[in-house]
């Protein structure tokens, strides 16, 4: 059963904070993310990225295990303080960082592995934060991005796939309304002294929405003809279905969590604005764009960059939403009215794997969005307990090994009965990493990494059966 188109392309994940290391090498600046995991109870196990898998240090190795597993691309991104270790468009260039990102895609390449830049996965200079409140600044922060983006485009023009910014949704509700992520801001004062939930999420969505823009306009005006290539942001989303399927108000809340959530961003860059449900119930805490700014970010993307993991079901709530509320006044459920459940449970309390609901989502983005080519930019899951397994028992991954066979098949299916424009996909992760808040002690990767002895990589089942997988999916040119 061929399925998915010939020129389809898939491969494995990373970011930089996330698995680099290195933190202090080559004359690399902090990110906030540094900065944030030093603050004592913030990540779980106490730990940051400090050492990670080390793969800053371990190019070749890390090159060669994506070789040696088929993988056709690779998905990593740049850690802007190794190239502006402030960050700023008149802070200086560190060559160095350059250089070990130039390589990295030549080695790529010559292996034959399509290098995929994220050019920021969160870990904003540390310098721009403490400068002018880093994403809070409407003005300050999409110069500062679109500099570092020019820069970019110009070092490595043998890449041709660019991301502006990973999930500009949990850089937004974790980083400034929750305060889960860094730099951990939020109303509730028990965890940090300083933010306002409920406005400073939505304005640094705003920004972020405007920083992406500016960065696309430089590639399309400066470099799309000479580097040939594509541009666009990724947004994270889990499929809804509502609690009660039989009362209105549970497929409207639904609805509106896929609003609050995707259509924040999504509704901005291919319609021109924010959703109406979300202007209904934020009002003017929620910006508005001018017209530049709109200019800037409406068509914004060549592709659509989808990163999913899992599904909830979704109950309304009653009465007037909470002033904090970042979801849509709704709640999230594993089981729905009837007692089904949505799917086995995972290391991850957000995460239990729902493949058909993947199809569902997918045709929702399809036809919101009027069939835009779609990649998988992240997939994937935690398993329960793997990181307390012995090393035989967790290289059998199979919960991981059928979710990649379940969401990859849901996915063939989207494409060839749905019209669904889906062209690419990445698992996360190549490697176990630092999985931010939740530190070491959750583990995403088809390759498990032992921490205590060297970083030594292992490939679990899983890591070995996408490239088969794909294989049996892909039409043969
Ligand atoms: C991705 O985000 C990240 O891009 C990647 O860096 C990370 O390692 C990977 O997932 C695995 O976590 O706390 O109930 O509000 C995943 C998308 C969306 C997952 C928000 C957690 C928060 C649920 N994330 N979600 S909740």
């Amino acid at each position: 059963m061929a399925a998915l188109p010939s020129d389809f392309v898939w491969g494995f994940a990373t970011a930089s904070y996330q698995v680099e290391g290195a933190i202090d090498k080559d004359g690399r600046g902090p990110s906030v993310w540094d900065t944030f995991c030093k603050i004592p109870g913030k990540i779980a196990d106490g730990s940051s990225g400090e050492t990670a898998c080390d793969s800053y240090n371990r190019t070749a190795e890390d090159i060669a295990l994506l070789k040696s597993l088929g993988s056709q691309a690779y998905r990593f991104s740049l850690s802007w303080t190794r190239i502006i270790p402030k960050g700023g468009r008149n802070d200086p260039i560190n060559q160095a960082g350059i250089d070990h990102y130039s390589k990295f895609c030549d080695d790529l390449l010559a292996a034959g592995i399509t290098p995929f830049i994220t050019l920021s996965h969160w870990d904003v200079p540390d310098e721009l934060d403490k400068r002018y409140g880093g994403l809070l600044n409407r003005t300050e922060f999409p110069l500062d991005f679109e500099n570092f983006a020019r820069v970019c485009f110009k070092s490595f023009p043998q890449c041709k796939n660019w991301i502006t910014f990973n999930e500009p949704w949990c850089s937004s509700i974790l980083g400034y309304s929750v305060g889960q992520f860094a730099p951990g801001r939020t109303s509730n004062r028990d965890k940090s002294p300083v933010g306002d939930s409920t406005t400073e999420p939505w304005i640094v969505g705003h920004n972020l929405l405007v920083a992406h823009g500016r960065a696309v306009k430089v590639y399309r005006d400066e470099f799309k003809a000479t580097n040939g290539g594509e541009i666009g942001i990724v947004l994270n989303g889990d499929a809804t279905f509502p609690w009660d399927s039989s009362d209105p108000r549970d497929r409207e809340a639904a609805e509106r969590k896929l609003e609050f959530t995707i259509g924040w961003f999504g509704d901005a860059i291919y319609h021109g604005d924010y959703p109406a449900s979300m202007r209904k119930q934020l009002g003017d805490r929620l910006p508005t764009f001018t017209p530049e700014e709109k200019a800037l970010v409406h068509g914004s993307n060549d592709f659509y960059g989808m990163n999913h993991y899992t599904a909830d079901y979704v109950r309304h709530k009653d009465g007037e939403p909470a002033p904090e509320d970042f979801a849509g006044h709704l709640e999230t459920h594993p089981y729905n009215k009837n007692g089904d459940c949505i799917g086995p449970e995972t290391q991850c309390k957000w995460l239990r794997p729902c493949a058909p609901a993947f199809r569902d989502l997918l045709k929702w983005l399809s036809k919101r969005y009027n069939y835009p080519k779609i990649y998988v930019t992240e997939s994937g899951t935690s398993i329960k307990g793997e990181n307390d397994m012995p090393l035989e028992k967790l290289l059998e991954d199979d919960l991981r090994y059928q979710y990649y066979d379940d969401y990859v098949k849901a996915m063939a299916t989207a494409s060839a009965l749905d019209g669904v424009n889906v062209r690419a996909y990445f698992a996360w992760s190549l490697l176990d990493n630092f999985e931010w808040a939740d530190g070491y002690e959750t583990r995403f990767g088809v390759c498990y990494v032992d921490y205590k002895n060297n970083q030594k990589r292992y490939p679990k089942k899983s890591a070995k059966h996408l490239k088969p997988l794909f294989d049996s999916l892909i039409k043969k040119a």
